[in-house]
């Protein structure tokens, strides 16, 4: 496997990054998950804004403009000569020294794009749909690290991941501090209710998922009504369907959530309609490259 790193395309083994580096000391820094299907990146457009929104946020100079940075997302998929991808990119404050100032790092921000292959859960789930569960810890607050920035410091995350495969799940249930839904540790959720989808609005410290906005795309095009609203957990026990979505889950059906069966306890018609949509939408649309 070829990683860029900086500027190179370098064997995975010489992958390498100094252990003074911000982004590895303080999780200073900011990433994206892109996916490219039969030699098609999707959303890539929306990708890049994102991850420069990031960048922006937290005071980060981004080195490369965005079209620099799809010749070099383009560039790392072909020398790997992958049709099917999961494209990380992963910019990070670089190398300093031990004190959290980020001017000591001087700029030197380190850029690395991986491309692989992912399987985010077993094929079964996206058949028989997923259990999920609420966990204790709460999504980070707004005020606090805006759940918008998706920044290297993912522990909020990783620590409800523990949470939820500590009891036997494979995802688990984010409540904001209020005690609404927000989204999942890595994906976000919606539910059907009456022929109608529900989704938490981004205000909930649920972060503005691109393929959330991809299935409000495909509900306006199936004249589904869509509504972003916030949710109880109450509501989501009672709601007739529910799925997950994310770049690297995509749609996944959740047919019980704290032992509560969804609807019938299997994946529903709306859910099945839209995942199917979906994987038509990622089959002819995106940014092509060659191998
Ligand atoms: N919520 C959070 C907190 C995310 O990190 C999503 C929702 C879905 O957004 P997109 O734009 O992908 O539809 C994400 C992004 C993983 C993993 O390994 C998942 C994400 C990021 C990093 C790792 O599960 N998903």
């Amino acid at each position: 496997m070829k990683v860029y790193l900086n500027g190179k395309l370098v064997d995975k083994k010489d992958a390498k990054i100094s252990v003074f580096d911000h982004g590895y000391l303080y999780g200073d820094g900011v990433f994206e998950g892109i996916r490219a299907y039969n030699q098609l990146i999707f959303k890539l457009k929306e990708h890049l804004d994102r991850l420069y929104e990031s960048a922006h946020s937290i005071m980060l100079q981004f080195p490369f403009t965005k079209k620099q940075m799809e010749k070099a997302i383009i560039k790392t998929i072909k020398a790997n000569k992958l049709k099917d991808a999961y494209i990380r990119v992963i910019l990070s404050r670089g190398e300093g020294d031990l004190g959290l100032d980020p001017r000591k790092c001087k700029g030197n921000h380190t850029l690395v794009i991986i491309a692989d292959k992912i399987s985010l859960f077993p094929n079964k789930l996206y058949k028989e749909g997923m259990e999920i569960i609420t966990v204790p810890t709460v999504r980070n607050l707004l005020e606090a690290v805006n759940p918008q920035i998706k920044s290297l410091n993912y522990l909020n995350n990783v620590l409800a991941k523990i949470e939820a495969i500590n009891s036997g799940h494979q995802e688990g249930l984010m409540l904001d501090h209020l005690g609404y839904v927000a989204e999942c540790t890595g994906e976000n959720i919606f539910v059907v209710k009456k022929g109608e989808l529900y989704t938490p609005p981004q205000c909930m410290g649920t972060l503005r998922g691109i393929t959330r906005d991809t299935v409000l795309d495909i509900a306006k095009k199936l004249k589904i009504p869509a509504h972003e609203h916030v949710l109880s957990r109450h509501e989501f026990y009672i709601s007739d369907e529910s799925f997950l979505t994310g770049t690297a889950a995509e749609i996944v059906p959740v047919v019980k959530v704290d032992g509560r069966k969804i609807g019938n306890g299997k994946p529903g018609k709306v859910t099945e309609k839209i995942m199917k949509e979906f994987h038509k939408l990622t089959k002819k649309n995106g940014v092509k490259y060659t191998l």
